[in-house]
C-alpha cells in the first residue's frame, strides 16, 4: 500500500480502532503535551461510551402485518421463547413497547402501534411516539403499503429520519404463486412483488422507496441481507458496529462480519489496558489488566452467540437438540474464564509479541506510538486477538452444525 497519504492512514486507523479521525488527532496532541497520563481519561471515556451506545429501532405498521414477528426474528427469538413479543396479539396498545435484544440490552426494538389504531394524524403520531429517540424506522405492511404507511413515511422524512419498507410473509406469497402456476421462477416472482410495492409507493408520492421482502421463518433468505447492508451503510460507524453485533447468527457471513467488528474492540480494550498499565493479580504475572481480558472474552462470546442462552435459542430455531450444538463448542475460551486460563494463553502470546507489535503499529500509526514495546497494550492485543480467533472458529462450527451447510461461506 505504499504511497498512502497520512489522511488515508488516519482513515484506516479510525476504521481499525473505532476512534474517529478527530479523536485520533486529539489523542496525539494530548500525548505530546502530557504523555500517557493525559490520554488515559480520554481512552477510558471512549471505551465507556462504546459500552453505552444505544441502537433504537422503531417498528411500525398496522396490527396483523408482522411487527411482533419481525422484532422476534431480529432478536433471534421464536414466538414461544421467553421474552418474545406476542404474535397474533389482538390487543392494541397506543404506547410504544420496548423489546431489548437478549444478549445486547443496548439494542432495543420498539413496537409502535399502527398509525391507523391511534387517533392522531401523522405529524402528531410521531411526536407522541417520541420519534427523536429512534435511529431509524421500519414500516411493515402486508400485502400492500397503505395510505397511512405513505403519510407516515413522508412525516418521518420531514423530521429528518430514515425509513425502510418491509413486507414480510414472502414465504406464503411465494407458496400461493407456486400453487397457481406450474411455470415458476422465484427470482422473477420476487422482482414482480418488489416492483409492485415500489411502484405503488411511488404513485403515492414516495420518490425512491426502499422495499425489502422477508420471511420470519427464513430470515437469511430473500431481502434481509440486502436490508442489513443498506442499514449498515446508512448508520454512523459506531451504531453500525452495534447493529452488526446484534444480528442473529444465521450465516457464516454474519459470523465473519461480527469478527471484524470485535477486532476493533480488541484494539480499544488493548489501548485501555495500555494506558492503565499492568495491574498485578495474585498468582498471575501478566503484564496487563486481567479484568479487561476476561470482560472482553465474555462480551465476545455473547456477541458470537456462544453463551448458554444463545446456544439454546439457536438450537430451537434450527430445530436441533442443544447438545448437538454444544458438542462442536470446544477449547478453553468457552468455559469459565479464570486467571489460570488467561495465564496459559499468555505463554503462547509472549512468543509472538514482536511480530504482533509491528502489525499493530502498521495499522494504527498515530496511536501506536503511545504504547511502548512489550507494553500491556500489546499483551492484551495478542491475547484478545487469539481468543477472538478461537471464538469465531467455534461460532462458525455452531452455525454449520445448526444449519448444516457451507452455503454463504465467505472463505
Ligand atoms: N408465513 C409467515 N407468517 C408471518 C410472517 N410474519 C408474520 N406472520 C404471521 O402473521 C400473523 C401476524 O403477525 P404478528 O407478528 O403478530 O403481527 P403484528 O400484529 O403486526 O405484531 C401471525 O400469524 C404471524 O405468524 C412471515 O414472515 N411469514
Ligand atoms: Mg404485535
Amino acid at each position: 500500500m505504499g504511497g498512502a497519504s497520512s489522511r488515508d492512514q488516519s482513515a484506516e486507523a479510525s476504521n481499525t480502532s473505532l476512534f474517529s479521525e478527530d479523536e485520533l488527532k486529539n489523542l496525539k496532541s494530548n500525548f505530546e503535551s502530557g504523555g500517557v497520563e493525559k490520554v488515559t481519561p480520554l481512552i477510558q471515556k471512549k471505551v465507556n461510551d462504546l459500552d453505552n451506545i444505544e441502537l433504537n429501532i422503531a417498528v411500525t405498521g398496522e396490527a396483523g402485518t408482522g411487527k411482533s414477528s419481525f422484532i422476534n426474528a431480529m432478536r433471534g427469538l421464536q414466538s414461544e421463547d421467553k421474552g418474545a413479543a406476542k404474535v397474533d396479539n389482538k390487543e392494541t396498545t397506543v404506547e410504544p413497547t420496548e423489546y431489548k435484544h437478549p444478549s445486547l440490552p443496548n439494542v432495543i426494538l420498539w413496537d409502535l402501534p399502527g398509525i391507523g389504531t391511534v387517533k392522531f394524524p401523522a405529524n402528531k403520531y410521531l411526536k407522541e411516539m417520541k420519534f427523536k429517540k429512534y435511529d431509524f424506522f421500519i414500516i411493515i405492511s402486508h400485502p400492500r403499503f397503505t395510505e397511512n404507511d405513505v403519510k407516515l413515511a413522508q412525516e418521518i422524512k420531514r423530521l429528518g429520519k430514515k425509513f425502510y419498507f418491509v413486507r414480510p410473509k414472502i414465504d406464503t406469497d411465494l407458496d400461493a404463486v407456486k400453487r397457481e402456476r406450474r411455470e415458476f421462477k422465484e427470482e422473477e416472482e420476487l422482482e414482480n412483488i418488489r416492483s409492485y410495492c415500489i411502484t405503488s409507493l411511488q404513485e403515492a408520492g414516495i420518490s425512491s422507496p426502499q422495499v425489502f421482502l422477508i420471511s420470519k421463518f427464513d430470515l437469511h433468505l430473500y431481502d434481509f441481507d440486502r436490508l442489513s447492508k443498506v442499514l449498515e451503510d446508512d448508520l454512523p460507524s459506531l451504531k453500525r458496529s452495534v447493529y452488526i453485533l446484534a444480528l442473529p447468527n444465521l450465516t457464516l457471513e454474519i459470523v465473519e462480519k461480527k469478527k471484524k467488528e470485535l477486532k476493533k474492540r480488541v484494539w480499544m480494550l488493548a489501548s485501555l489496558s495500555g494506558v492503565l498499565g499492568a495491574v498485578p493479580v495474585p498468582g498471575v504475572s501478566l503484564g496487563c489488566d486481567i479484568g479487561i481480558l476476561i470482560g472482553g472474552i465474555v462480551h465476545f462470546r455473547k456477541c458470537l452467540g456462544l453463551d448458554d442462552a444463545s446456544l439454546r435459542r439457536l438450537a430451537k430455531k434450527a430445530g436441533k437438540p442443544v447438545e448437538e450444538l454444544k458438542a462442536v463448542v470446544k477449547g478453553p475460551m468457552v468455559g469459565e474464564i479464570t486467571p489460570d486460563i488467561i495465564n496459559r494463553l499468555a505463554w503462547g502470546a509472549t512468543a509472538v509479541v514482536v511480530s504482533g507489535f509491528e502489525l499493530v503499529l502498521d495499522h494504527v500509526p498515530v496511536v501506536g506510538s503511545i504504547f511502548g514495546a512489550g507494553s500491556s497494550f500489546l499483551m492484551t492485543y495478542k491475547l484478545l486477538s487469539g481468543a477472538l480467533d478461537d471464538l469465531t472458529e467455534n461460532a462458525r462450527r455452531v452455525v454449520k452444525a445448526a444449519f448444516g451447510t457451507d452455503e454463504n461461506d465467505p472463505k
